[in-house]
């Protein structure tokens, strides 16, 4: 097959080709490595065209309502002549391959605007596999020209902490319950939010959101924040009424303005890239380990006198890491 030509994509990218953008994203998503190398070109010949949008993540247990937020805040945004883009990362295909369907139909009104492009994680994919490329699916969105890219991930998992490596803004949906606010949710999440939104503070929710907001502040208070000149706000919203979404964009843009004036924005971003380098280092030198094939031999043996106690977990992992030394890097045996 006749290779793909790297320009034909950048172009129809940087002229905000909807259609040639969904293609680059599958592209680059691609595990071929003929693929590879062109999408390899495109994000090197993109770069320069990148970097210029608010990145906002959001997470939350499923049923919280982060795509009907999405659709609330991305209506919001375009109606305003923003430029939308909206990325799913969603490793699980928890229900049954029907989620992208799901998620597709309830951010129709959003996906039929002109200002936005929507863009579902293909259903049962890894979890390394999808945000690794969710990083370079926003690199090609902020080519094109939308300067909000929303990324939605749920928050079962490890998904929510890569999103949050990517992004400016992390937001945690949650919804008030009774009395149980804080079951159920990992600490860890709470740490690396820049704020929670409660949903769905609407109708007779209303009081207890409030009620739940307070819990949360209080809990918040006893966790450091990390950044010193920002601590993380909570604020209720509902993703069910006109404009219900409009403080938490508030919030996203009084935050981007004071971490632009204290520098805290640039040095995050040069320190989300580095980090990045390494998360690819890391998948690439495991992938390179899993495919040793000695080691491939030995990983079901070891695995099961692991399970069965015969040998310790860190001795296991010593004579599997002697197999695969650096010459195996090099030949790629
Ligand atoms: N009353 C009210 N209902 C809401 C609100 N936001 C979402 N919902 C409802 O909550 C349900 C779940 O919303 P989704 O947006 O699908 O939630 P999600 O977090 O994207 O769910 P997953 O993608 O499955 O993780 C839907 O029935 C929504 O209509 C809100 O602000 N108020
Ligand atoms: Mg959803």
């Amino acid at each position: 097959m006749k290779e793909k030509d790297p320009e034909f994509f950048i172009q129809g990218v940087l002229k905000n080709n909807r259609r040639i953008i969904a293609k680059t994203i599958t592209l680059i998503e691609s595990s071929l490595a003929r693929d590879k190398k062109v999408s390899f070109e495109i994000v090197k010949k993109i770069l320069p065209y990148s970097g210029k949008s608010i990145r906002l993540g959001i997470t939350g247990i499923p049923g919280v309502g982060k795509s009907t937020f999405i659709e609330n805040l991305g209506l919001l945004l375009a109606n305003s002549g923003h430029k939308v883009a909206v990325l799913a990362v969603d490793p699980t295909s928890r229900k049954s391959g029907g989620s992208i369907l799901g998620d597709k139909t309830r951010m129709e009104k959003l996906a039929a605007h002109e200002n936005t492009f929507i863009r579902p994680s293909p259903a049962g994919k890894t979890l390394g596999g999808v945000a690794a490329k969710t990083r370079e699916a926003m690199l090609v969105c902020e080519a094109a020209g939308y300067d909000t890219i929303l990324v939605e991930t749920v928050g079962v998992g490890q998904s929510e902490t890569k999103v949050s490596t990517m992004v400016d803004f992390f937001l945690v949906l949650l919804i008030a319950g009774a009395g149980d606010e804080l079951q159920g949710i990992k600490k860890g999440i709470l740490e690396i939010a820049d704020a929670l939104a409660i949903n769905k503070a609407d109708n007779d929710n209303i009081d207890k959101a409030n009620k739940a907001k307070k819990i949360y502040e209080m809990a918040l208070h006893f966790l450091s924040s990390s950044s010193s000149s920002w601590n993380p706000p909570v604020v209720t919203c509902s993703s069910i009424l006109e404009n219900g979404t409009e403080n938490v964009w508030k919030t996203v843009i009084k935050h981007n303005k004071l971490m632009k004036r204290t520098g805290e924005f640039d040095h995050k971003r040069k320190e989300q890239a580095v980090e990045w380098m390494w998360n690819l280092v890391d998948d690439g030198l495991k992938k390179k380990f899993m495919e040793t094939s000695i080691v491939k031999k030995e990983i079901p043996k070891i695995s099961k006198q692991v399970k069965q106690g015969l040998i310790s977990p860190s001795a296991a992992a010593e004579e599997l890491l002697s197999y695969f030394n650096y010459k195996n890097i090099l030949i790629g045996t």
